[in-house]
């Protein structure tokens, strides 16, 4: 995985990309440290923990370590002096204010410019081998959701839940949890972002999951919100009102739709039965970070296009009532999607 070419066909001029997620989309490196492109060299400047990792992972890239002596600033220094560069691109979005200005001080004579979005735009449409490793995560998630299913009881806390459903995906070869897992039971599920409590989980409840896998990096995301026993008629009603947004919504996810369109045929059809109840954005798109581009919102003017990965997660939340949402990471293709998630979206019962 090496992409600084493909970078260079897009962007001319120097650029230091210090997001990690970056750093490893062009170079494959996932140690600290971070990439100086220039038009003659790609140099990976890390400390001495990283070299035999960075060696291994980024053999093409120009290896420089730091040490007491020399570091980061003065390493840059010498190689935009090589190039004749008297201009820098930074990720102005990442950098600490610290460290810009810190950087600003060591490169003087250098001009800083903000990074031109090329990245996003690069990472917005993924290879086949980001898909396949996109639908690994998406297939353990699914795995690890059915293993949780069977061993769900009422008592049982939120916490312990979610431990299980971490400890189900890492046995199947996750790298860690995509995000913060999300275990919302009962009056919880009113909150689109709970964070899994101690509360015991009981018979009559909605419980909402919202959570991912790794792969190579790469995250998947899906929600379920499943039934302990018989839940009242209200709830039912709002879970079929969240399952008739996402399905029409979903339907229509193909090439040359605008995102935002997809955001209006969930929310209108929600907001005419639960006014204000859908307060968040439809979707966002996935990849190597938990959220990235395209925004699937009422202001996502994205024309989707094959390779975007995008979910899919209307819900409904209630306050002292509860919650609902579901959600699946999609895969644009030439005619339409592909959906690698195989958990029913019909309400289950455990
Ligand atoms: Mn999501």
């Amino acid at each position: 995985m090496f992409r600084v070419d493909s970078l260079r066909k897009l962007q001319s001029g120097c650029m230091l990309f210090v997001d990690g997620k970056n750093v490893y989309y062009l170079t494959g490196f996932t140690g600290e440290g971070c990439l100086l492109v220039t038009p003659a060299s790609a140099v990976i400047i890390t400390d001495f923990r990283y070299v035999e990792q960075c060696e291994r992972q980024a053999p093409e890239c120009v290896l420089e370590q730091t040490t007491r002596e020399k570091g980061r600033s003065a390493i840059i220094k010498k190689y935009l002096d090589d190039a004749g560069a008297k201009e820098l691109y930074v990720e102005t979005g990442i950098l600490t204010v610290d460290a810009f200005r810190a950087l600003s001080k060591d490169l003087e004579g250098i001009t800083l410019n903000d990074m031109p979005p090329v990245l996003r735009d690069m990472r917005m449409v993924k290879s086949d081998e980001e898909i396949k490793a996109i639908c690994k995560a998406a297939i353990i998630s699914c795995d690890a959701f059915e293993a949780l299913l069977k061993q769900i009881k009422p008592g049982m806390t939120e916490k312990y839940a979610c431990a299980i459903l971490e400890h189900e995906m890492r046995l199947r070869g996750s790298e860690g949890p995509a995000f913060d897992t999300i275990v919302a039971s009962g009056v919880n599920g009113s909150l689109p972002h709970a964070v899994p409590s101690d509360k015991k989980i009981e018979s009559g409840e909605l419980v909402t999951f919202d959570f991912g896998a790794s792969s190579m990096g790469y995250c998947s995301d899906m929600t379920r919100t499943v039934a302990v026993g018989r839940i009242s008629y209200e709830l039912n009603k709002i879970y079929d009102a969240v399952y008739t947004a996402h399905m029409m919504a979903l339907e229509q996810v193909r090439p040359g739709v605008i995102t935002k369109d997809l955001d209006t045929i969930a929310r209108e059809y929600l907001e005419k039965r639960y006014p204000g109840a859908f307060g968040h954005s439809l979707g966002h798109g996935v990849g190597l970070n938990i959220h990235e581009s395209p925004a699937v919102s009422t202001r996502g003017d994205t024309v989707l296009q094959k390779g975007h990965v995008i979910t899919i997660e209307p819900g409904v939340y209630l306050k002292g009532l509860g919650g609902c949402r579901i959600e699946d990471t999609v895969i644009v293709t030439d005619t339409g999607f592909i959906d690698p998630y195989t958990v029913s979206k019909q309400l289950i019962v455990v």
